[in-house]
């Protein structure tokens, strides 16, 4: 059946190519009596091989230069006249040539199906990108100033190329991030399942985009987008990245998946408007405690500069992401502060926020963001531990001073992260949870030596 539909599609794509190079084709090397003799076109629509025949044949090496010249153009006014759900790639080819046929067939066995690139660079995921026309942008569950800000500046980013691009969020966008240009667009988890319910796998994305992600688990029922698009790519700066795409741009010295996509745009050559320059500014503050933390380094300071450069207002940020709180969250600050512990000799500082906080002070998961740094901010602390009660168990969260690597506990609880900055989830009481996470730090961060 596939092969009755590629051969339907095969002969269509001969008789528009024939169409529009005898019409709208202008280079005087096609001339001479030619015909488009057969077109071959690979099941995923990725490649055609076109072949043609020139009677004369002083007129058959110019003929082949001129529509390899002019694949690009042919390609384009063959998407406008078809309407397919991808465009082929043209492989021009002589009919009476074998030996010419015979490469075009290595190439295709070269490039079908596009190897993982475990390693990539800037330039690698500029490649995936300008190949791709509809793409999807997937920032990580409980999404924070980096994974959106990121995401909405690549969606913009893509946007100002002619793509389509939407963002998936995995979980709700917390309410304090809808102030970023672009967030009143993103799309949820449900919307991402409809599309992969209506649409055969390879459509309608070209490419799927992990931003921020180290695991397919962070990317909640969205992951599912990673393997249903044509191609896929994770832009991240997890030093526990699993390598979740077939294009993986991993950079762990980065501070910032913002900092990626400052670099992406520049390998893209798109300049920074405004709105490119608050998402990827709230990017950068967001990850690096608005640029005071330990991974703030020159480069998320260069980006800063260009974005203030661009129109971003850092104080008017600085003010909405760092220092503004509701009341109601205020309050919840004042429930975690009184349960503040010290152990291993002030080593470690822990803090709690129960069910019963969240109930009574009207907040929820959200509003513990950014609690954690009380912990971290108490003189003599190497380690601090933040338990809050979710859902789904307990959220625990670690801050830590070098040398102390905070990343390998939370891997201990099927968590991640940094080594400066991770988390994980365990399924026990709060009390227990705690006693697990210290015993573990104590262990594995030699935290008592
Ligand atoms: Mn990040």
């Amino acid at each position: 059946m596939a092969y009755a539909r590629t051969d339907r599609i095969g002969e269509e794509v001969r008789r528009e190519l024939d169409r529009i190079i005898r019409e709208e084709l202008r280079d005087a090397r096609v001339s001479g009596t030619y015909s488009i003799t057969y077109a071959d076109v690979t099941r995923d629509l990725r490649y055609a091989r076109i072949r043609f025949s020139v009677l004369e044949e002083e007129k058959r090496g110019p003929m082949l230069n001129a529509l390899k010249n002019a694949a690009a153009f042919l390609r384009r006014e063959l998407g406008h006249a078809m309407r397919l759900r991808y465009t082929p790639e043209l492989l021009f080819e002589l009919d009476d040539n074998i030996a010419y046929g015979a490469h075009i067939a290595s190439v295709i066995k070269q490039v079908a199906p596009p190897a993982p690139i475990p390693n990539a660079t800037e330039e690698d995921a500029a490649k995936v990108i300008q190949k791709a026309e509809r793409v999807a942008i997937i920032p990580h569950v409980n999404i924070d100033g980096d994974a959106i800000g990121s995401s909405l500046a690549l969606k913009r980013i893509l946007e100002g190329l002619g793509k389509r691009a939407d963002v998936y969020c995995p979980t709700p966008l917390a309410d304090y991030y809808k102030f970023l240009p672009g967030a009143e667009s993103v799309m949820g988890a449900n919307d991402a399942d409809e599309i992969i319910k209506s649409h055969p796998k390879g459509g309608p994305f070209d490419l799927a985009i992990a931003v921020d992600s180290s695991s397919l688990d962070r990317l909640g029922s969205c992951a599912a987008l990673l393997e249903h698009a044509r191609d896929s790519l994770v832009i991240d700066h997890h030093a526990t990245n699993d390598g979740i795409a077939r294009v993986n741009w991993v950079d762990k010295d980065a501070a910032a998946t913002g900092s990626l996509m400052y670099r992406l745009a520049d390998a893209l050559d798109v300049e920074l408007d405004p709105v490119v320059a608050e998402c990827l500014l709230t990017a950068l503050s967001t990850d690096t405690g608005h640029f005071s933390q330990r991974n703030t380094d020159a480069e998320s300071l260069v980006v800063a500069s260009e974005c203030v450069e661009a129109g971003a207002d850092i104080a008017e940020l600085a003010e909405r992401l760092h220092k503004l709180r509701t009341l109601s969250k205020t309050r919840l600050i004042a429930c975690a502060l009184n349960s503040l512990e010290s152990h291993f000799g002030g080593k470690v500082t822990v803090m709690r926020a129960t069910a019963a906080d969240f109930r009574e002070t009207g907040t929820n998961e959200d509003d513990s963001e950014g609690i954690i740094d009380f912990g971290i901010a108490v003189k003599g602390t190497l380690a601090t531990v933040f338990a809050s009660e979710r859902a789904g168990g307990i959220k625990i969260s670690f801050r830590s001073r070098p040398p102390i690597n905070v990343a390998a506990v939370a891997q201990q609880f099927g968590g991640g992260g940094h080594e400066l900055a991770s988390g994980c989830t365990i399924e026990s009481t709060l009390d227990e949870a705690v006693g697990r996470a210290l015993s573990a730090l104590g262990e594995l961060a030699d935290i008592s030596g």
